[in-house]
């Protein structure tokens, strides 16, 4: 296995949580290398189901050292909730490693994404309202503070005071907000932080260190390629970068040591929040397959928007991340449907595209052009290996794999971490 980049292929919620959950049994160590807690990876073991916003997959495996790398945005009330609730739970966190460059969220994050969300009116993004965006801003404008300032009892209240300062000018004056208390953050944020010390190392060395020794190291990602700040449907994106090169950065390791890109992919598509869908289902499909799919936000609770498996997304998924393969996930939720569909292409005024466009305008005159294929009735939850698919299923899967150009590694066909087919 050694080293592997498990990214979303789409718009997030592929189920990378499910697939990083199950390769994990065969990694040393899980490393979550971007995003923060707008993620919501959902990991079944046996009957009982976890929610995991921060901390990664491997977690619920008790040997498996777990990572949050200097690409995460952290807001430390979440983090701690999250693992008291994992302890309370009976899962150590013993085993978890937190960067010391990552950065934080603070309560003015949080409240600037709400109101710049509610300024937007009928142009939000439809954001988690996190505070994801306005972290990663103050990172890119160089005033953003880390976990290593956390830490440190001088430097911390000098940079919240700092920021606090022109945060509330904006929070009052421009968007007719109330300020954020200084005290009050210090106080709480000087506590979280002594709560986290334990936790925080520099984890590019404990990461780099693990691959020297040969270990297996998988990297999961968060949200998907279609999310993407540089290659996703700007500006309805998430404010990092879902995509695999992420990883080296987001973790602090160089290109040269990732060995495999897996991209998670449902047999459908989903997308919560606003923006561009091109194989949206605004009808009873995509009811049905909200409904059977249980496609609910896992971090917010928002119903996920539903349509049709679109290959040139997948084709360029393929291409910007340099997948190997593609993990297909939620075929079981398609069992009962009679026809199924697949994109292709898209038409625009007259021809044929066939790489994901750049320009929104261009995206909402595209009209996706289909492939038909038959459904099948059968229940497929049970199925241990390809030969238990019908024949349907299975040519529904060769069509995906022939469309995105890439060969399927993994097929789910349940949310339990035994409902995975392995193709080879
Ligand atoms: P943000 O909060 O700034 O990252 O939002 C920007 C866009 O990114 C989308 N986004 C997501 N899309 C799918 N799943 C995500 N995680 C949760 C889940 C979402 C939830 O696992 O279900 O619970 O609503 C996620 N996180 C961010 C977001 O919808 C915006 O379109
Ligand atoms: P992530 O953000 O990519 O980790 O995905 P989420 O956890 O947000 O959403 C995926 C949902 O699908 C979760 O509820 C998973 O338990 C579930 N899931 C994953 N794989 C499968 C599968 O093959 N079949 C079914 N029915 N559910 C799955
Ligand atoms: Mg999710």
């Amino acid at each position: 296995m050694s080293t592997v980049v498990v990214i979303g292929a789409q718009w997030g919620d592929e189920g990378k949580g499910k697939v990083t959950d199950f390769l994990a049994e065969k990694a040393d160590m899980v490393v979550r290398y971007m995003g923060g807690n707008n993620a919501g990876h959902t990991v079944v073991v046996e009957d009982r189901e976890f929610k995991l916003h921060l901390i990664p997959s491997g977690i619920l495996y008790p040997d498996k050292m777990c990572v949050i790398g200097s690409g995460v945005v952290i807001d430390p009330a979440v983090l701690l909730q999250e693992l008291a609730s994992l302890e309370k739970r009976g899962v150590s966190t013993a085993n978890l490693r937190i960067s010391q460059r990552a950065h934080v969220i603070l309560p003015y994050h949080q409240k600037l994404d709400q109101v710049e969300e509610e300024s937007k009116g009928s142009n939000k993004i439809g954001t988690t309202c996190r505070g994801i965006g306005p972290a990663y801003t103050d990172k890119s404008a160089r005033v953003g503070i880390r976990v290593i300032d956390l830490l440190d009892r001088e430097e911390f209240p000098l940079l919240l005071e700092r920021n606090i300062e022109t945060k509330n000018h904006l929070l009052t004056e421009v968007y007719g907000s109330s300020p954020v208390d200084y005290q009050t953050t210090l106080d709480s944020f000087t506590r979280y932080g002594e709560e986290l010390r334990k936790y925080v190392c520099d984890t590019s060395v404990v990461v780099n260190d693990m691959i020297k020794q040969g270990k297996n190291v998988l990297f999961e990602g968060a949200q998907g390629t279609l999310l993407d700040l540089d290659h996703g449907t700007y500006p309805f994106v998430t404010s990092s970068h879902p995509t695999a090169g992420a990883a080296c950065f987001g973790a602090g390791i160089g290109p040269t040591k990732i060995d495999r890109v897996i991209g998670v992919a449902k047999a459908y598509t989903t997308r919560v929040g606003e923006g561009p869908f091109p194989t949206e289902l605004n009808d009873e499909t995509g009811a049905y397959i909200r409904k059977q799919g249980g496609e609910i936000g896992t971090t917010t609770g928002r119903p996920r928007r539903c349509g049709w498996f679109d290959g040139v997304v997948a084709r360029y998924a393929v291409r910007i991340n340099g997948l190997d393969c593609l993990a297909i996930t939620k075929l079981d939720v398609l069992s009962g449907l009679e026809k199924l569909k697949i994109c292709t292409g898209y038409k625009y005024r007259g021809e044929i595209i066939t790489e994901f466009p750049a320009s929104l305008k261009v995206l909402k005159e595209c009209e996706p052009v289909y492939e038909e294929l038959p459904g099948w009735s059968e229940d497929i939850t049970g199925a241990g290996k390809l030969a238990d698919l019908p024949p349907q299923a299975r040519s529904f899967l060769d069509r995906i794999s022939e469309v995105s150009g890439t060969d399927i590694a993994l097929v789910g066909v349940g949310g339990r971490r035994a409902q995975t087919i392995l193709t080879e």
